[in-house]
């Protein structure tokens, strides 16, 4: 029977639009998906969405929709893109179903009633957009939030606790003794030394919203994050329930593997093999904790914009481009930098010239010189060929312990140091000199040979990783499936070729400096790409129809100044304003939040439609509006220094 594998990516909160950083885990193990299939495994991949929490229920509000709406929305909105990229997953959870809901509330009750989990008092400085408790002694300068370095809140609450210092040397032991649990090393002596420093109790539930998994036996409070989110990954295999066929089969199969990027180490490689313990689950997971794709100016994130969009990549280059891209540019344990630059010159000079090119020049010279057929010639031989078939050995035997030991990039490197052996050996034998002697027919032939059989072990290798090209270049070559397979890496497993007699490049050659500068006209906001991948400038606001200039007048304008300020108490993004208008004072709501400070707004004189309906907004009474000019990135409220609150303007 075929070994299984499961593999798993974080489940991503549906707070905003994913970029090419989130998508990076999920292309990852997507590859090694399809790279275990490729060595005969039985594969399981698990993706989804954790669509609890504060966060997500602001978000939701903001957009003036309910939680429910929303997350119904970006599942929809992340499966399609999933789809268009072509990701190969089995199952796709969602923490708010009932699948998973009903598996979080026995685990929670359970370790409530063996003592694992108990009630106590949370009191903590509470950072929201990072959804996270700090103590004192964690926070940065002013208490702000040592990871995003905005201003935290203090809280106090009652919560119930899971006693991790219970598991502490347990789990310790644990590490200890499975050397490869967690990859990289550098990762692996993180986590052992924040054990050793001691493990708090950890704060498990909410009372301050509702937007959460119910703990049964204590309804007000909702089950926290983690072990809400962290049981997906045997939720989804129907672990508890009379259907667990599947969790049967994969958890306690041959291989188990969460991938995830480092900002959820801990939470992976320390919460979770605990509440497994203590639920008395086998750990039979491996963790895999990679570096992040960085802009060249900073971190990518979700609500920041700046950065680079999947499906821009996909419309305007392809998706080879990009997975090829992602996969061989973070290094192993590392960070990397998505540079413009760095995109178009992988995709010109690795897949154009010298991947895409060489299976173009030797389909043209089977065409040329064989007429599209050619077989093995073994009396042909050339001082060159034992060189190509050792590197070929040599490349698959490292491709392959790099792929297990999930060093990606340097598997994908590896299939380059064949592709540029391959390169070589045709500056080597020279064949379209060759091709002048009617005594070299059968060297001309026998290099040709070399060539196709080196470009389909290059073809197989590369199916986990170039899902389009791998096929085309198959279908140009007219390989047929028994020999795309991993036994069928042996020099000589197809004796004849013939080509097509029509050679497609595989990768059309990019304008270096015209893609360079799209791709910064796009990460600036002032550009895009329409469906087809043509770029679109992005104009200013289109003119409105023309108004006349009574209908202009029913508009009563008027200098205002704004006396006192302060937060909207249920929206991130709005302000309340109180604002002298000469003849009283009038409280005006604005969504000026991400750009002012209440108390930067304080003492401006303003420009006020007064005669505006009044209008209530998420809750709270709006007497008018603030004028303001805008774009996509920014926002400055008009105001004026020498007229009076209550002075007429038009
Ligand atoms: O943390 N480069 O969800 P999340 C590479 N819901 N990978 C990146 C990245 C970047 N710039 N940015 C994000 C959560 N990622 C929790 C997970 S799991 C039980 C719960 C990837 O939407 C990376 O895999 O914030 C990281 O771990 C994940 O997105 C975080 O996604």
């Amino acid at each position: 029977m075929a070994k299984t594998y499961y593999v798993t990516t974080p489940i991503y909160y549906p707070s905003g639009k994913l970029h090419i950083g989130n998508t990076y885990t999920t292309v990852l193990c997507d590859m090694l998906k399809r790279y275990k299939a490729l060595r005969g495994y039985d594969t399981y991949y698990l993706t989804g969405m954790d669509e609890h929490g504060k966060k997500i229920e602001t978000v939701a509000r903001e957009r003036g929709i309910e939680p429910e709406a929303h997350v119904d929305e970006m599942a929809t909105q992340t499966k399609a893109l999933w789809d268009q990229m072509r990701i190969s997953y089995d199952d796709f959870i969602r923490t708010t179903e009932k699948r998973h809901k009903s598996v979080v509330q026995k685990n929670f009750e359970t370790l409530l009633a063996q003592g694992d989990i108990y009630l106590g008092t949370y009191k903590g400085h509470y950072c929201m957009p990072c959804e996270s408790f700090y103590t004192e002694n964690q926070l940065g300068e002013n208490n702000t939030c040592p990871d995003c370095g905005r201003e935290t809140t203090r809280l106090e609450e009652e919560s119930y606790f899971f006693k991790l210092s219970k598991y502490q040397k347990r789990l310790l032991a644990y590490i200890e003794e499975n050397p490869d649990f967690i990859t990289p090393e550098t990762r692996k002596n993180e986590v052992i030394a924040f054990i050793k420093q001691g493990l708090n109790d950890l704060s498990v539930s909410r009372t301050t919203f509702d937007w959460g998994i119910k703990v049964v036996s204590n309804p007000k409070h909702v089950v926290y994050v983690w072990i809400d989110a962290l049981s997906n990954y045997i939720s989804a295999l129907g672990y508890g329930t009379e259907d667990d066929g599947l969790f049967k089969k994969y958890w306690h199969g041959d291989e188990v593997v969460h991938v995830i990027g480092k900002d959820i180490l801990r939470f992976h490689a320390i919460y979770w093999p605990i509440i497994l313990m203590a639920l008395d689950i086998p750990i039979t997971f491996k963790l895999h904790a990679h570096g992040f794709y960085m802009m060249k100016d900073g971190k990518m994130s979700k609500s920041k914009g700046g950065v680079i969009y999947p499906d821009t990549v996909l419309k305007r280059y392809g998706l080879d481009e990009l997975r090829y891209f992602l996969l061989r540019e973070l290094p192993y344990g590392g960070d990397g930098v998505y540079s413009p630059e760095a995109f178009v010159e992988r995709i010109n000079f690795d897949l154009a010239n010298d991947f895409g090119n060489l299976l173009n020049r030797t389909v043209s010279m089977i065409n040329q010189y064989f007429g599209g057929t050619i077989s093995q010639n073994n009396d042909g031989a050339t001082d060159f060929d034992n060189e190509l078939l050792a590197t070929i050995t040599d490349v698959i035997r490292q491709y392959k312990t790099h792929m297990n030991g999930l060093r990606v990039s340097s598997a994908i490197q590896e299939v380059w140091r064949l592709i540029g052996r391959t390169n070589k050996y045709i500056d080597e034998t020279t064949p379209w000199l060759l091709a002048k002697d009617a005594n070299a027919r059968a060297k001309l032939e026998n290099v040709l040979y070399h060539l196709a059989e080196s470009l389909r072990h290059i073809g197989v290798l590369l199916i986990p990783i170039l899902i389009e090209a791998a096929p085309k270049l198959f279908e140009q070559l007219n390989i047929d499936e028994t020999v795309q397979t991993w036994e069928s890496l042996t020099f000589g497993s197809k004796t004849t070729y013939t080509v097509t007699d029509k050679p497609v490049p595989l990768f059309p050659r990019l304008q270096v400096e015209k893609e360079v500068q799209l791709l910064k006209e796009i990460i600036r906001g002032k550009a895009s790409v329409d469906a087809s991948g043509k770029k679109q400038t992005k104009k200013t606001a289109e003119t409105l129809p023309e108004v006349s200039i009574e209908d202009f007048f029913k508009l009563d304008l008027r200098v205002g100044k704004i006396t006192a300020c302060k937060k909207h108490p249920d929206a991130d993004k709005l302000l309340v304003s109180t604002v002298d208008i000469g003849e009283g004072e009038r409280q005006i709501v604005s969504g000026v939040a991400a750009h002012y400070t209440p108390e930067s707004l304080v003492g401006k004189k303003v420009v006020v439609v007064v005669n505006l309906k009044p209008a209530s907004l998420r809750g709270v009474k709006s007497e008018g509006m603030l004028l303001a000019g805008s774009n996509q990135d920014q926002l400055e409220i008009i105001t004026l220094d020498n007229l009076k609150p209550g002075d007429k303007v038009k």
